[in-house]
């Protein structure tokens, strides 16, 4: 049995509990509390890196999101996520790293200025690209290279609702915005979404997260 480590309220955990729940792969969850759990000499042990997801298969322990969506798809090949051919295969990779490396990384600094102030006006724009880019991607099609949902709908897909409730607009966007609501009628976006306290409670997690690092960056 696949042992999950994750935190529910992680988008980047989240891109694989969906992979796990739409391959219908059996799994035990393991919550770890970011409020300081993720330290603990345990986890550190499995993630020096002290980040959700890990995957325990049996003696072998996989971290970095990707990586284990990578492990699922070839241990896992039924019920595929994988796009058939080679050109889909690269969308799918480019949608993930610019998933993220362009926008996941945008998310934090949103959070903290929805407190306070306006979003800082490069982030929008940045994000802005990305959207323009993810809408070029899409093309006419349902989900990104086909027919069917790939790793490419599910890591960009789970960095939406964020990016919805922190303000960022879809309308300017409407081939995103259908592609939006067709992955989130889907059961494991469904099992997996997040509610407004779930929301607010994650904000104060990266506002803990940020302070962290700057107290981190002083020191050094
Ligand atoms: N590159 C990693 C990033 C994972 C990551 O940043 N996870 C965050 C939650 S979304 C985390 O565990 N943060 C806790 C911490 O930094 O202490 C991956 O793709 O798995």
């Amino acid at each position: 049995m696949l042992t999950f480590y994750y935190h529910p309220l992680s988008p980047i955990a989240r891109r694989v509990w969906i992979a796990l729940l739409e391959k219908g792969i059996p799994f035990e969850p393991v919550i770890v509390n970011l409020n300081g759990e993720q330290f603990q000499p345990e986890f550190l042990s499995l993630n020096p890196f002290h980040h959700v997801p890990v995957l325990v298969d049996g003696e072998l322990r996989i971290l970095e999101s990707l990586a284990i969506l990578d492990y699922l798809e070839a241990k896992y090949p039924s019920r595929s996520l994988l796009p058939q051919t080679p050109e889909a295969i690269a969308q799918m990779r480019m949608v993930q790293m610019v998933t993220t490396n362009e926008l996941t990384p945008k998310l934090p600094g949103l959070a903290i200025a929805s407190d306070s102030s306006e979003p800082n006006a490069a982030t929008v724009e940045q994000i802005a690209t990305v959207l323009n880019f993810l809408t070029q991607q899409l093309g006419e099609l349902a989900y990104f290279g086909g027919n069917d949902l790939s790793l490419a709908d599910i890591t960009a897909g789970t960095a939406f609702p964020l990016l919805t409730r922190l303000g960022i607009e879809l309308q300017g966007h409407p081939a995103i915005a259908a592609w939006y609501k067709r992955i989130t009628a889907r059961p494991s976006w469904q099992q997996t979404e997040l509610d407004d306290n779930d929301f607010n409670t994650w904000k104060r997690f990266v506002s803990l997260m940020i302070k962290r690092r700057q107290r981190q960056t002083a020191r050094t």
